[in-house]
């Protein structure tokens, strides 16, 4: 067998690219609601028409049919964020937004009626924007209060969600410090040091969210996400070796204090090179101390490091655009190099290092997809080139789980289409479920099954054999 008997096979998808309704029900304006282009082109003072994300495809007044669609795969886990500002309108209330818990009560309902098991993120890029505007987001300690409050209300009011991740992608504040860590000064303004201190401010809130979770629900297991960067050296030259050490350690240092629970040992040297200090309150370093249950990553390519940035071609991927392109590596339609191996090499490289359970929390593949008739007065996508896609994948996985890595469950990344994150369209699609909406907004929102639909329905049911 190549999956253990209870692997969680699943999807994922975050509030802010489907629920839409942006201000219903007495949700408050989130970071991501005056972010049209997504990384491109930085924020805008107001919500604008052009955002898609504002009515993304609907899911809060569809969740019920969505969630049923994808029960349909038999889906054993699905994981969604809760949008912190439909809890939390300015993030400040000392009383929630009914409204919104009662969303949230309900999609969990529904989520534990099919047998899926609920796994949320509390995070995911989606900072209340008053709190972004009063405090500059994580550059302020004063962020971790209400954070927690946050927190205390969720882990009171939905005691049957076993599994939380705390922050989506938690090293992406390095890349994109307004969307992750909601840090509103100028990128051309911006310090290191401003940015490493709100990365403190962030794993300090994230232990002491450990700590709370394990208190309020005794049973939840509670993890960390990380942006699985996997780097190679462009060349063997030793320069280039090197630079992948350093280069790696801007997503180890995460895993390393959240799973370990202090600062690693290469800390000093590489902040104080960059001359950063970190301001550290007297009770931090007891509370790094309460460690995660797992590690989980969103794993979609590889790049390489290059000691000398005139060397290779820039990697088209999310987020890591300041690497090299891996010339061996196939492409897909939006340029995200496309890598199998390298997960295994990942979930080996983290299992070694940490020794605690793994989940692969997003993978996925962004194409260009064409709905056509499906011969019996309906609509769909062939898609094989995404059932490759994840095949490839889970292949590498099912080796590294030979190879003795925990790995408890694979969450593909928008099964359902969704409006996308780092360039805030509809055209790039990922989903299992086709979406009827366009980069321009218009659609009529209808849902179709795509072919890997029922793909990936008999992988779960054959618990991978059928790959
Ligand atoms: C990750 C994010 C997701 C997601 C995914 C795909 O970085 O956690 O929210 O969207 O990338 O990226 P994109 O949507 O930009 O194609």
């Amino acid at each position: 067998m190549r999956f253990p008997k209870n692997f969680y096979w699943g999807g994922a998808i975050a509030a802010n690219q489907c629920e839409g309704a942006y201000l219903e029900d007495g949700k408050g304006l989130s970071i991501q609601d005056i972010l049209p282009k997504g990384l491109i082109g930085g924020y805008t003072e107001e919500p604008t028409d052009d955002n898609l994300k504002l009515q993304g495809i609907d899911f809060y007044h569809r969740y019920k049919e969505d969630i049923a669609l994808l029960a349909g795969m038999g889906f054993k886990m699905f994981r969604f964020s809760i949008a912190w500002s439909r809890i939390y309108p300015t993030g400040e209330e000392t009383e929630p937004n009914q409204n919104g818990l009662a969303f949230y009560k309900d999609i969990i309902k529904e989520c534990i009626k099919y047998g899926m098991e609920p796994l949320v993120t509390i995070s995911h890029y989606e900072t209340p924007l008053a709190l972004a505007k009063k405090y500059n987001g994580w550059a302020n300690r004063e962020m971790i209060k209400p954070f927690l409050h946050y927190c205390r209300t969720l882990f009171t009011h939905f005691p049957q969600v076993k599994y939380w991740i705390t922050f989506n992608e938690i090293n992406s504040i390095l890349h994109a410090p307004f969307m992750s860590g909601a840090i509103m000064t100028p990128p051309e303004e911006l310090t290191e040091q401003t940015v490493w201190q709100a990365v403190h401010h962030e794993m300090v809130a994230s232990a002491q969210a450990v700590k709370m979770a394990h208190e309020l629900i005794p049973e939840s297991k509670v993890g960390c996400m990380v942006l699985g960067v996997t780097i190679y050296p462009l060349t063997p030259h030793p320069d280039h070796v090197i630079e992948v050490m350093k280069q790696d350690r801007k997503t180890l240092f995460f895993t390393d204090v959240m799973a370990r629970g202090k600062y690693p040992n290469y800390a000093a040297d590489m902040l104080s090179k960059k001359g950063i200090q970190i301001e550290f309150a007297p009770e931090d370093e007891s509370i790094l101390k309460h460690t995660v249950d797992f590690i989980s990553i969103s794993y979609y390519s590889s790049s390489c490091a290059s000691a000398d940035p005139s060397q290779g071609e820039p990697s088209g991927s999310n987020m890591i655009g300041y690497l090299k392109r891996n010339p061996y590596t196939k492409v897909s339609d939006f340029g995200w190099q496309i890598d199998p191996q390298g997960l295994r090499f990942t979930l080996n490289k983290l299992y070694d290092r940490y020794q605690i359970p793994l989940l692969v929390a997003e993978n996925g593949l962004g194409a260009h997809d064409t709905l056509v008739p499906d011969g019996l007065n309906d609509y769909t996508v062939i898609d094989p080139y995404r059932e490759e896609y994840i095949k490839e994948h889970l292949l590498e996985i099912a080796k590294a789980i030979a190879e003795g890595v925990d790995v408890f469950g694979y969450t593909y990344w928008g099964c359902i289409d969704l409006v996308s994150c780092a360039t805030a369209e509809m055209v790039k699609r990922y989903g299992f479920v086709y979406v009827d909406r366009d980069n321009s907004g218009k659609g009529t929102l209808k849902r179709y099954k795509k072919r890997s639909y029922d793909w990936y329905k008999k992988v779960i049911e054959t618990n991978g054999e059928s790959l």
